[in-house]
Protein backbone atom coordinates (compact mmCIF):
# COMPACT_ATOMS: atom_id res chain seq x y z
CA UNK A 1 0.00 0.00 0.00
CA UNK A 2 1.20 3.32 -1.15
CA UNK A 3 0.46 4.56 2.53
CA UNK A 4 3.36 2.33 4.13
CA UNK A 5 5.47 3.35 1.65
CA UNK A 6 8.06 4.92 4.44
CA UNK A 7 7.46 2.23 6.85
CA UNK A 8 9.95 -0.34 5.86
CA UNK A 9 12.86 2.60 5.73
CA UNK A 10 12.10 3.43 9.60
CA UNK A 11 11.70 0.66 10.72
CA UNK A 12 14.87 -0.91 9.24
CA UNK A 13 16.01 1.99 12.32
CA UNK A 14 14.24 0.34 15.24
CA UNK A 15 14.79 -3.88 14.44
CA UNK A 16 12.43 -6.15 16.52
CA UNK A 17 14.71 -7.99 18.58
CA UNK A 18 14.52 -11.77 18.25
CA UNK A 19 12.85 -14.31 20.78
CA UNK A 20 11.04 -12.07 22.45
CA UNK A 21 6.95 -11.98 22.38
CA UNK A 22 5.57 -8.88 23.33
CA UNK A 23 1.66 -8.19 24.51
CA UNK A 24 -0.32 -5.39 25.23
CA UNK A 25 -1.38 -6.15 28.75
CA UNK A 26 -2.57 -4.58 32.05
CA UNK A 27 -1.48 -1.19 30.99
CA UNK A 28 0.13 -1.27 27.43
CA UNK A 29 3.43 -2.54 26.44
CA UNK A 30 5.64 -3.34 29.46
CA UNK A 31 9.52 -4.97 29.73
CA UNK A 32 13.01 -4.04 29.45
CA UNK A 33 13.03 -0.80 28.73
CA UNK A 34 16.28 -1.49 26.52
CA UNK A 35 14.26 -3.94 24.24
CA UNK A 36 11.19 -1.56 23.58
CA UNK A 37 12.58 0.67 20.55
CA UNK A 38 10.64 -1.25 17.72
CA UNK A 39 7.59 -1.93 19.64
CA UNK A 40 7.25 1.80 20.87
CA UNK A 41 8.01 2.95 16.98
CA UNK A 42 5.24 0.88 15.98
CA UNK A 43 2.97 2.14 18.30
CA UNK A 44 3.41 5.40 16.77
CA UNK A 45 2.20 3.74 13.57
CA UNK A 46 -0.96 2.51 15.07
CA UNK A 47 -1.11 6.13 17.19
CA UNK A 48 -1.94 7.10 13.19
CA UNK A 49 -4.03 4.55 12.65
CA UNK A 50 -6.06 5.33 15.25
CA UNK A 51 -6.26 8.91 14.87
CA UNK A 52 -6.85 7.94 11.28
CA UNK A 53 -9.77 5.51 12.29
CA UNK A 54 -10.93 8.36 14.85
CA UNK A 55 -11.22 10.70 11.62
CA UNK A 56 -8.49 12.47 12.71
CA UNK A 57 -9.20 13.25 16.48
CA UNK A 58 -5.85 13.38 18.60
CA UNK A 59 -4.34 10.20 20.08
CA UNK A 60 -1.94 10.24 22.89
CA UNK A 61 1.14 7.88 23.49
CA UNK A 62 2.74 7.66 27.12
CA UNK A 63 6.20 6.54 27.62
CA UNK A 64 6.36 4.98 30.69
CA UNK A 65 6.68 1.93 33.04
CA UNK A 66 4.52 3.73 35.90
CA UNK A 67 5.63 1.38 39.05
CA UNK A 68 7.88 -0.41 37.58
CA UNK A 69 11.69 -0.67 38.62
CA UNK A 70 13.73 2.31 36.43
CA UNK A 71 15.05 0.13 34.19
CA UNK A 72 11.84 -0.86 32.93
CA UNK A 73 9.55 1.20 30.38
CA UNK A 74 6.70 0.73 28.36
CA UNK A 75 4.12 2.42 26.24
CA UNK A 76 0.62 3.04 25.89
CA UNK A 77 -2.10 4.62 23.87
CA UNK A 78 -4.90 7.02 24.98
CA UNK A 79 -8.09 7.25 23.51
CA UNK A 80 -10.02 10.39 22.03
CA UNK A 81 -11.95 11.14 25.64
CA UNK A 82 -8.65 10.53 27.84
CA UNK A 83 -9.18 6.89 28.19
CA UNK A 84 -7.61 3.48 27.75
CA UNK A 85 -7.28 2.30 24.70
CA UNK A 86 -10.24 0.38 23.08
CA UNK A 87 -9.34 -2.94 24.03
CA UNK A 88 -10.72 -4.45 20.58
CA UNK A 89 -7.17 -3.00 19.65
CA UNK A 90 -5.06 -4.44 21.66
CA UNK A 91 -5.16 -7.57 19.78
CA UNK A 92 -3.82 -5.40 16.81
CA UNK A 93 -0.97 -3.43 19.09
CA UNK A 94 0.06 -7.46 19.91
CA UNK A 95 -0.15 -8.82 16.34
CA UNK A 96 2.01 -5.53 14.90
CA UNK A 97 4.33 -5.54 17.76
CA UNK A 98 5.27 -8.77 16.95
CA UNK A 99 5.79 -8.86 12.77
CA UNK A 100 8.81 -10.12 12.47
CA UNK A 101 10.11 -8.71 9.27
CA UNK A 102 9.58 -5.13 7.36
CA UNK A 103 6.78 -7.11 5.01
CA UNK A 104 5.04 -8.64 7.71
CA UNK A 105 4.93 -5.26 9.67
CA UNK A 106 3.25 -3.72 6.42
CA UNK A 107 0.65 -6.69 6.48
CA UNK A 108 0.15 -6.17 9.65
CA UNK A 109 -0.64 -2.60 9.54
CA UNK A 110 -2.81 -3.15 6.02
CA UNK A 111 -4.85 -5.62 7.80
CA UNK A 112 -5.97 -3.08 10.55
CA UNK A 113 -6.67 -0.78 8.08
CA UNK A 114 -8.85 -3.14 6.17
CA UNK A 115 -10.71 -4.75 9.83
CA UNK A 116 -11.47 -1.38 10.68
CA UNK A 117 -12.44 0.33 7.28
CA UNK A 118 -9.73 3.01 7.64
CA UNK A 119 -9.34 6.16 5.71
CA UNK A 120 -5.98 6.92 5.47
CA UNK A 121 -6.31 10.26 3.92
CA UNK A 122 -7.48 11.46 6.91
CA UNK A 123 -3.89 12.97 9.14
CA UNK A 124 -3.71 12.08 11.65
CA UNK A 125 -3.10 13.87 14.98
CA UNK A 126 -1.43 12.32 18.12
CA UNK A 127 0.38 14.46 20.99
CA UNK A 128 2.94 12.31 23.62
CA UNK A 129 4.94 12.16 26.54
CA UNK A 130 7.51 10.20 28.74
CA UNK A 131 8.59 10.28 32.14
CA UNK A 132 11.70 10.40 33.62
CA UNK A 133 13.34 6.58 33.11
CA UNK A 134 16.64 7.03 31.43
CA UNK A 135 15.57 5.31 28.30
CA UNK A 136 12.97 7.66 27.78
CA UNK A 137 15.02 9.82 25.29
CA UNK A 138 15.81 7.10 22.85
CA UNK A 139 12.39 5.34 22.88
CA UNK A 140 10.35 8.79 22.11
CA UNK A 141 12.68 9.38 18.66
CA UNK A 142 11.50 5.73 17.82
CA UNK A 143 7.92 6.73 18.46
CA UNK A 144 8.84 10.03 16.49
CA UNK A 145 10.07 7.99 13.81
CA UNK A 146 6.97 6.14 13.99
CA UNK A 147 4.65 9.03 13.65
CA UNK A 148 6.88 11.00 10.96
CA UNK A 149 6.49 7.52 9.03
CA UNK A 150 2.32 7.71 8.47
CA UNK A 151 2.66 11.91 8.12
CA UNK A 152 1.50 12.78 11.65
CA UNK A 153 0.89 15.95 12.92
CA UNK A 154 2.39 15.22 16.08
CA UNK A 155 3.62 17.27 19.28
CA UNK A 156 5.26 16.48 22.38
CA UNK A 157 4.57 17.61 25.84
CA UNK A 158 8.01 16.65 26.94
CA UNK A 159 8.21 15.04 30.64
CA UNK A 160 4.58 15.02 32.40
CA UNK A 161 2.78 13.04 34.45
CA UNK A 162 0.60 10.16 32.73
CA UNK A 163 -2.64 11.25 33.46
CA UNK A 164 -1.67 15.47 32.38
CA UNK A 165 -1.03 13.30 29.02
CA UNK A 166 -4.35 11.56 29.39
CA UNK A 167 -6.31 15.49 30.13
CA UNK A 168 -4.55 16.72 27.37
CA UNK A 169 -5.98 14.75 24.70
CA UNK A 170 -9.05 15.84 26.28
CA UNK A 171 -8.92 18.65 26.17
CA UNK A 172 -7.54 18.78 22.44
CA UNK A 173 -10.84 16.43 21.51
CA UNK A 174 -13.47 18.33 23.40
CA UNK A 175 -12.15 22.03 22.90
CA UNK A 176 -14.95 24.43 21.91
CA UNK A 177 -17.87 21.85 22.63
CA UNK A 178 -20.15 21.70 25.23
CA UNK A 179 -17.85 19.08 26.69
CA UNK A 180 -14.82 21.51 26.50
CA UNK A 181 -12.34 20.11 29.81
CA UNK A 182 -9.64 22.64 30.25
CA UNK A 183 -7.01 24.24 28.22
CA UNK A 184 -4.62 21.25 27.13
CA UNK A 185 -1.91 23.27 28.73
CA UNK A 186 0.51 22.06 31.57
CA UNK A 187 -0.94 25.47 33.25
CA UNK A 188 -4.83 24.92 32.38
CA UNK A 189 -4.29 21.97 34.10
CA UNK A 190 -3.21 23.32 37.07
CA UNK A 191 -5.93 26.30 36.61
CA UNK A 192 -8.60 23.60 36.52
CA UNK A 193 -7.85 21.54 39.23
CA UNK A 194 -6.50 24.46 41.54
CA UNK A 195 -9.46 26.20 41.06
CA UNK A 196 -12.06 23.81 41.45
CA UNK A 197 -9.90 22.86 45.10
CA UNK A 198 -10.09 26.43 46.25
CA UNK A 199 -14.20 26.86 45.29
CA UNK A 200 -14.40 23.76 47.34
CA UNK A 201 -12.54 24.71 50.89
CA UNK A 202 -13.08 28.54 50.75
CA UNK A 203 -13.43 29.44 54.03
CA UNK A 204 -12.61 26.59 56.08
CA UNK A 205 -9.47 26.03 58.73
CA UNK A 206 -6.09 25.36 56.71
CA UNK A 207 -4.92 21.98 57.04
CA UNK A 208 -1.16 21.40 58.00
CA UNK A 209 1.22 20.64 55.74
CA UNK A 210 1.26 17.51 53.30
CA UNK A 211 4.45 15.37 53.07
CA UNK A 212 4.68 14.03 49.71
CA UNK A 213 7.05 11.20 48.51
CA UNK A 214 7.03 11.37 44.93
CA UNK A 215 8.46 8.60 44.43
CA UNK A 216 11.68 10.25 42.57
CA UNK A 217 9.56 10.45 39.44
CA UNK A 218 8.08 12.91 37.44
CA UNK A 219 5.18 13.87 39.85
CA UNK A 220 7.71 15.85 41.71
CA UNK A 221 8.58 18.99 39.81
CA UNK A 222 4.89 18.49 38.89
CA UNK A 223 3.06 18.78 42.16
CA UNK A 224 5.54 21.69 43.01
CA UNK A 225 4.17 23.62 39.83
CA UNK A 226 0.74 22.60 41.42
CA UNK A 227 1.43 23.97 44.57
CA UNK A 228 2.80 27.10 42.63
CA UNK A 229 -0.60 27.99 41.15
CA UNK A 230 -2.69 27.05 43.73
CA UNK A 231 -0.20 29.38 46.17
CA UNK A 232 -2.38 28.75 48.79
CA UNK A 233 -2.19 27.53 52.47
CA UNK A 234 -5.34 25.20 51.62
CA UNK A 235 -2.80 23.39 49.94
CA UNK A 236 1.33 23.72 51.69
CA UNK A 237 3.23 20.37 50.69
CA UNK A 238 6.74 19.17 51.26
CA UNK A 239 8.76 16.80 48.89
CA UNK A 240 10.38 14.07 49.57
CA UNK A 241 11.79 11.58 47.21
CA UNK A 242 12.26 14.10 44.72
CA UNK A 243 15.25 13.20 42.87
CA UNK A 244 14.69 12.70 39.19
CA UNK A 245 18.31 12.84 37.88
CA UNK A 246 20.24 10.18 39.57
CA UNK A 247 20.64 6.66 38.45
CA UNK A 248 18.65 4.39 40.32
CA UNK A 249 16.32 6.21 42.59
CA UNK A 250 12.89 6.11 40.71
CA UNK A 251 10.38 4.01 42.86
CA UNK A 252 13.27 2.46 44.77
CA UNK A 253 12.07 1.71 47.83
CA UNK A 254 9.82 4.18 47.94
CA UNK A 255 6.48 5.36 45.92
CA UNK A 256 2.96 3.84 46.24
CA UNK A 257 3.31 0.40 45.13
CA UNK A 258 6.41 0.28 47.45
CA UNK A 259 4.44 1.60 50.06
CA UNK A 260 1.20 -0.13 49.57
CA UNK A 261 2.93 -3.84 48.95
CA UNK A 262 5.33 -3.46 52.14
CA UNK A 263 2.60 -1.56 54.01
CA UNK A 264 5.38 0.68 55.21
CA UNK A 265 6.90 3.98 54.93
CA UNK A 266 9.19 4.85 52.33
CA UNK A 267 12.94 5.68 52.56
CA UNK A 268 13.46 8.70 53.45
CA UNK A 269 11.17 9.77 55.26
CA UNK A 270 10.43 9.31 59.08
CA UNK A 271 6.95 9.36 60.26
CA UNK A 272 6.01 11.77 63.02
CA UNK A 273 2.90 11.00 65.44
CA UNK A 274 -0.11 13.97 63.81
CA UNK A 275 1.67 14.43 60.58
CA UNK A 276 0.17 13.80 57.01
CA UNK A 277 1.86 12.01 54.73
CA UNK A 278 0.71 10.21 50.90
CA UNK A 279 2.89 8.86 48.46
CA UNK A 280 2.73 8.86 44.45
CA UNK A 281 4.21 6.30 41.96
CA UNK A 282 6.51 6.55 39.23
CA UNK A 283 4.86 8.77 36.84
CA UNK A 284 1.75 9.95 39.16
CA UNK A 285 -1.00 8.04 38.56
CA UNK A 286 -1.67 6.74 41.84
CA UNK A 287 -1.74 7.82 45.85
CA UNK A 288 -1.89 6.55 49.22
CA UNK A 289 -2.22 8.21 52.31
CA UNK A 290 -0.24 7.28 55.63
CA UNK A 291 0.59 8.17 58.78
CA UNK A 292 2.15 7.44 62.43
CA UNK A 293 -0.21 7.05 65.54
CA UNK A 294 1.25 7.74 68.79
CA UNK A 295 3.20 4.55 69.22
CA UNK A 296 4.94 4.93 66.28
CA UNK A 297 2.52 2.33 64.45
CA UNK A 298 1.99 2.63 60.93
CA UNK A 299 -0.95 3.27 59.37
CA UNK A 300 -2.29 2.94 55.37
CA UNK A 301 -4.85 4.77 53.75
CA UNK A 302 -4.79 3.07 50.73
CA UNK A 303 -7.52 3.19 47.43
CA UNK A 304 -10.14 1.43 49.27
CA UNK A 305 -10.15 3.81 52.30
CA UNK A 306 -9.79 7.03 49.40
CA UNK A 307 -12.74 5.64 47.51
CA UNK A 308 -14.69 4.97 50.60
CA UNK A 309 -14.29 8.59 51.90
CA UNK A 310 -14.81 9.71 48.50
CA UNK A 311 -18.42 7.54 48.30
CA UNK A 312 -19.42 8.94 51.48
CA UNK A 313 -18.90 12.61 50.76
CA UNK A 314 -20.36 12.15 47.47
CA UNK A 315 -23.64 10.37 48.63
CA UNK A 316 -24.08 12.86 51.56
CA UNK A 317 -23.63 15.53 48.94
CA UNK A 318 -26.68 14.23 46.89
CA UNK A 319 -28.86 13.55 49.45
CA UNK A 320 -28.24 17.48 50.95
CA UNK A 321 -28.59 18.60 46.97
CA UNK A 322 -32.14 17.21 47.21
CA UNK A 323 -31.76 15.45 44.08
CA UNK A 324 -34.09 12.19 43.39
CA UNK A 325 -32.29 9.20 41.84
CA UNK A 326 -28.89 10.00 41.55
CA UNK A 327 -27.63 6.68 43.04
CA UNK A 328 -23.33 6.95 43.88
CA UNK A 329 -22.22 3.43 42.93
CA UNK A 330 -18.21 1.91 43.83
CA UNK A 331 -16.22 -0.26 41.54
CA UNK A 332 -13.22 -2.49 43.38
CA UNK A 333 -10.96 -5.30 42.21
CA UNK A 334 -10.61 -8.72 44.00
CA UNK A 335 -7.79 -6.89 45.54
CA UNK A 336 -10.37 -4.43 47.88
CA UNK A 337 -9.71 -4.97 51.19
CA UNK A 338 -13.49 -7.79 51.97
CA UNK A 339 -13.80 -4.62 55.09
CA UNK A 340 -13.89 -2.50 52.71
CA UNK A 341 -16.34 -4.05 50.49
CA UNK A 342 -18.53 -4.90 53.77
CA UNK A 343 -18.38 -0.97 54.89
CA UNK A 344 -19.57 -0.04 51.33
CA UNK A 345 -22.72 -2.48 51.35
CA UNK A 346 -23.78 -2.54 54.72
CA UNK A 347 -22.73 0.85 56.44
CA UNK A 348 -22.84 2.70 53.58
CA UNK A 349 -25.55 0.90 51.69
CA UNK A 350 -24.19 1.65 47.87
CA UNK A 351 -23.90 -0.77 45.38
CA UNK A 352 -20.74 -2.34 44.54
CA UNK A 353 -19.25 -4.24 41.49
CA UNK A 354 -15.86 -6.13 41.01
CA UNK A 355 -14.06 -6.05 37.88
CA UNK A 356 -10.57 -6.74 36.55
CA UNK A 357 -7.83 -5.74 37.60
CA UNK A 358 -6.80 -2.43 35.09
CA UNK A 359 -7.90 0.87 35.56
CA UNK A 360 -9.78 0.32 31.75
CA UNK A 361 -11.74 -2.50 33.14
CA UNK A 362 -12.86 -0.34 36.69
CA UNK A 363 -13.71 2.50 34.16
CA UNK A 364 -15.97 0.76 32.09
CA UNK A 365 -18.15 -0.35 34.84
CA UNK A 366 -18.10 3.00 36.56
CA UNK A 367 -19.70 4.36 33.51
CA UNK A 368 -22.29 2.23 34.04
CA UNK A 369 -23.54 4.09 37.27
CA UNK A 370 -24.76 7.59 37.81
CA UNK A 371 -21.95 8.77 40.18
CA UNK A 372 -19.05 5.50 39.72
CA UNK A 373 -16.41 5.78 42.31
CA UNK A 374 -13.40 3.66 41.39
CA UNK A 375 -10.50 2.78 42.89
CA UNK A 376 -8.35 -0.20 42.93
CA UNK A 377 -6.33 -0.36 46.06
CA UNK A 378 -3.13 0.06 45.14
CA UNK A 379 -4.42 3.62 45.00
CA UNK A 380 -5.27 4.30 41.01
CA UNK A 381 -8.78 5.44 40.66
CA UNK A 382 -11.33 8.48 39.87
CA UNK A 383 -14.82 9.25 39.89
CA UNK A 384 -17.14 9.59 36.91
CA UNK A 385 -20.34 11.49 36.46
CA UNK A 386 -22.68 9.90 34.02
CA UNK A 387 -24.70 12.50 31.15
CA UNK A 388 -27.37 11.77 33.16
CA UNK A 389 -26.02 12.81 36.45
CA UNK A 390 -24.33 16.16 34.56
CA UNK A 391 -28.08 16.51 33.27
CA UNK A 392 -29.49 15.92 36.79
CA UNK A 393 -27.14 18.47 38.13
CA UNK A 394 -27.86 21.14 35.98
CA UNK A 395 -31.41 20.53 36.40
CA UNK A 396 -31.90 21.05 39.98
CA UNK A 397 -33.62 23.60 41.48
CA UNK A 398 -31.96 24.53 45.03
CA UNK A 399 -35.00 25.17 47.02
CA UNK A 400 -32.94 26.31 50.51
CA UNK A 401 -29.11 27.96 50.37
CA UNK A 402 -28.29 24.70 52.16
CA UNK A 403 -29.55 22.78 48.44
CA UNK A 404 -27.58 25.40 46.40
CA UNK A 405 -24.27 24.58 48.28
CA UNK A 406 -24.44 21.17 48.17
CA UNK A 407 -25.38 21.56 43.94
CA UNK A 408 -22.22 24.38 43.91
CA UNK A 409 -20.05 21.54 45.79
CA UNK A 410 -20.98 18.74 43.13
CA UNK A 411 -19.97 20.67 40.41
CA UNK A 412 -16.92 22.04 42.03
CA UNK A 413 -15.90 18.02 43.08
CA UNK A 414 -16.71 17.59 39.19
CA UNK A 415 -14.07 19.66 37.98
CA UNK A 416 -11.83 18.58 40.67
CA UNK A 417 -11.61 15.29 39.01
CA UNK A 418 -9.84 14.10 36.42
CA UNK A 419 -12.28 11.57 34.83
CA UNK A 420 -10.20 10.57 31.88
CA UNK A 421 -7.78 8.56 34.13
CA UNK A 422 -6.61 8.32 37.74
CA UNK A 423 -4.65 11.09 38.89
CA UNK A 424 -2.44 11.14 42.07
CA UNK A 425 -2.55 14.54 41.75
CA UNK A 426 -5.86 15.77 41.19
CA UNK A 427 -6.69 12.49 43.45
CA UNK A 428 -4.56 14.24 46.09
CA UNK A 429 -6.74 17.30 45.97
CA UNK A 430 -9.80 15.49 46.17
CA UNK A 431 -8.97 14.00 49.32
CA UNK A 432 -7.47 17.25 50.72
CA UNK A 433 -10.91 18.69 49.87
CA UNK A 434 -12.98 16.43 51.48
CA UNK A 435 -10.70 16.20 54.81
CA UNK A 436 -10.52 20.02 54.65
CA UNK A 437 -14.37 20.12 54.93
CA UNK A 438 -14.82 17.70 57.16
CA UNK A 439 -11.93 19.16 59.47
CA UNK A 440 -10.56 15.37 59.54
CA UNK A 441 -7.21 14.53 60.33
CA UNK A 442 -5.65 11.24 58.77
CA UNK A 443 -6.94 9.01 61.89
CA UNK A 444 -11.04 10.37 61.77
CA UNK A 445 -10.45 9.27 58.11
CA UNK A 446 -8.97 5.69 59.23
CA UNK A 447 -12.00 5.22 61.96
CA UNK A 448 -14.75 4.56 59.31
CA UNK A 449 -13.72 1.00 59.62
CA UNK A 450 -10.58 -1.40 60.45
CA UNK A 451 -8.70 -3.31 57.30
CA UNK A 452 -8.51 -7.25 57.55
CA UNK A 453 -4.69 -7.90 57.17
CA UNK A 454 -3.43 -8.74 53.66
CA UNK A 455 -0.53 -9.91 51.89
CA UNK A 456 0.63 -9.37 48.49
CA UNK A 457 3.52 -11.82 47.32
CA UNK A 458 4.96 -12.30 43.97
CA UNK A 459 6.29 -15.64 42.51
CA UNK A 460 8.35 -15.92 39.74
CA UNK A 461 7.36 -18.48 37.39
CA UNK A 462 9.03 -19.52 33.77
CA UNK A 463 5.71 -19.21 32.12
CA UNK A 464 3.45 -17.04 33.76
CA UNK A 465 0.81 -17.06 30.42
CA UNK A 466 -0.08 -20.61 31.63
CA UNK A 467 -2.12 -19.07 34.24
CA UNK A 468 -5.96 -18.23 33.31
CA UNK A 469 -8.51 -16.52 35.86
CA UNK A 470 -12.03 -16.15 35.99
CA UNK A 471 -14.43 -14.36 38.18
CA UNK A 472 -12.98 -10.76 38.44
CA UNK A 473 -9.24 -12.76 38.42
CA UNK A 474 -10.62 -14.65 41.96
CA UNK A 475 -10.60 -17.83 40.13
CA UNK A 476 -7.95 -19.68 38.29
CA UNK A 477 -9.17 -21.93 35.35
CA UNK A 478 -5.33 -22.86 34.26
CA UNK A 479 -2.98 -25.08 35.40
CA UNK A 480 -5.58 -27.29 36.20
CA UNK A 481 -6.16 -28.30 39.98
CA UNK A 482 -4.41 -25.37 41.27
CA UNK A 483 -7.27 -23.56 42.25
CA UNK A 484 -8.64 -26.57 44.24
CA UNK A 485 -4.91 -26.26 46.11
CA UNK A 486 -5.57 -22.89 46.84
CA UNK A 487 -9.01 -23.15 47.90
CA UNK A 488 -8.02 -26.30 50.58
CA UNK A 489 -5.45 -23.63 51.96
CA UNK A 490 -7.58 -20.83 51.99
CA UNK A 491 -10.61 -23.22 54.23
CA UNK A 492 -7.76 -23.61 57.24
CA UNK A 493 -8.28 -20.02 58.11
CA UNK A 494 -10.58 -17.73 59.40
CA UNK A 495 -11.63 -15.15 57.10
CA UNK A 496 -9.16 -16.18 54.73
CA UNK A 497 -9.50 -15.38 50.57
CA UNK A 498 -6.60 -15.73 48.54
CA UNK A 499 -6.15 -15.39 44.57
CA UNK A 500 -3.32 -15.70 42.07
CA UNK A 501 -3.13 -14.07 39.06
CA UNK A 502 -0.80 -13.14 36.64
CA UNK A 503 0.67 -9.64 36.06
CA UNK A 504 -0.19 -7.65 33.10
CA UNK A 505 2.79 -5.14 33.94
CA UNK A 506 5.71 -7.11 35.39
CA UNK A 507 7.04 -10.80 34.49
CA UNK A 508 5.51 -12.22 37.70
CA UNK A 509 2.53 -14.20 38.76
CA UNK A 510 0.33 -12.14 42.16
CA UNK A 511 -0.55 -14.01 45.19
CA UNK A 512 -2.93 -11.86 47.45
CA UNK A 513 -4.32 -13.25 50.64
CA UNK A 514 -6.13 -11.65 53.58
CA UNK A 515 -7.26 -13.35 56.94
CA UNK A 516 -8.23 -12.32 60.12
CA UNK A 517 -5.20 -12.14 61.97
CA UNK A 518 -1.90 -10.79 60.81
CA UNK A 519 -0.28 -14.37 61.62
CA UNK A 520 -2.38 -16.32 59.69
CA UNK A 521 -2.62 -13.50 56.52
CA UNK A 522 0.69 -13.92 56.09
CA UNK A 523 0.84 -18.07 56.72
CA UNK A 524 -2.13 -18.47 54.06
CA UNK A 525 -0.12 -16.12 51.59
CA UNK A 526 3.11 -18.09 52.00
CA UNK A 527 1.93 -21.25 51.88
CA UNK A 528 -0.72 -20.60 48.02
CA UNK A 529 2.52 -18.59 46.86
CA UNK A 530 4.47 -21.74 47.77
CA UNK A 531 2.41 -23.82 46.15
CA UNK A 532 2.56 -22.12 42.94
CA UNK A 533 5.95 -21.81 43.18
CA UNK A 534 6.03 -26.08 43.22
CA UNK A 535 3.19 -26.83 40.91
CA UNK A 536 3.49 -24.33 38.37
CA UNK A 537 7.15 -23.57 37.45
CA UNK A 538 8.41 -21.20 39.83
CA UNK A 539 12.49 -19.96 39.22
CA UNK A 540 14.86 -18.36 41.59
CA UNK A 541 13.98 -18.34 45.22
CA UNK A 542 10.90 -20.37 46.81
CA UNK A 543 8.56 -17.70 48.66
CA UNK A 544 9.54 -17.87 52.35
CA UNK A 545 8.14 -15.56 55.27
C1 LIG B 1 -0.91 -0.58 36.24
C2 LIG B 1 -2.37 -0.46 35.93
C3 LIG B 1 -3.17 -0.71 37.18
C4 LIG B 1 -2.80 -2.07 37.77
C5 LIG B 1 -1.28 -2.18 37.96
C6 LIG B 1 -0.85 -3.57 38.33
O1 LIG B 1 -0.58 0.39 37.18
O2 LIG B 1 -2.63 0.82 35.41
O3 LIG B 1 -4.53 -0.65 36.87
O4 LIG B 1 -3.42 -2.26 39.00
O5 LIG B 1 -0.63 -1.85 36.75
O6 LIG B 1 -1.24 -4.45 37.31
P1 LIG B 1 -0.75 -5.94 37.26
O7 LIG B 1 -1.12 -6.54 38.60
O8 LIG B 1 -1.51 -6.56 36.12
O9 LIG B 1 0.73 -5.94 37.09
P2 LIG B 1 0.59 1.43 36.91
O10 LIG B 1 0.53 2.37 38.05
O11 LIG B 1 1.85 0.62 36.83
O12 LIG B 1 0.22 2.04 35.57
Amino acid sequence: MAHFAKVAEYSAKHPKPEGIEFAYGTAGFRTVGDTLESTVFRVGLLAALRSQGKQGKTIGVMITASHNPEGDNGVKLVDPMGEMLQQSWEGYCTQVANAASSDELVAALAAVVEAESIDTSVTPRVVYARDTRPSGPLLQAALEDGLAALGTDAASYGVVTTPQLHYFVRCRNTAGTDAAYGEPTEAGYFAKYTGAFLRLVDGKPHPSPLHIDAANGVGAPEVLKLAAAAASPYLSIEVHNGDTVTPGKLNKDCGADHVKSNQRSPVGMALQPGSRYCSFDGDADRIVYYYADERGTFHLLDGDKISTLAATYLRDLVAAAGIDDLQVGVVQTAYANGNSTSYIKDTLRLPTVFAKTGVKHLHHEAEKMNIGVYFEANGHGTVLFSPGAVAKLRRATPQTPAQDDAIQRLWALRDLINESVGDAMSDMLLVEAILICKGWSLSQWDEAYTDLPSRLLKVVVHDRTIFKTTNAEQTLTSPLRLQEVVDALVAKFPRGRAFVRPSGTEDAVRVYAEAATRADCDQLAYLVAGAVFDKAGGRGDRPAE
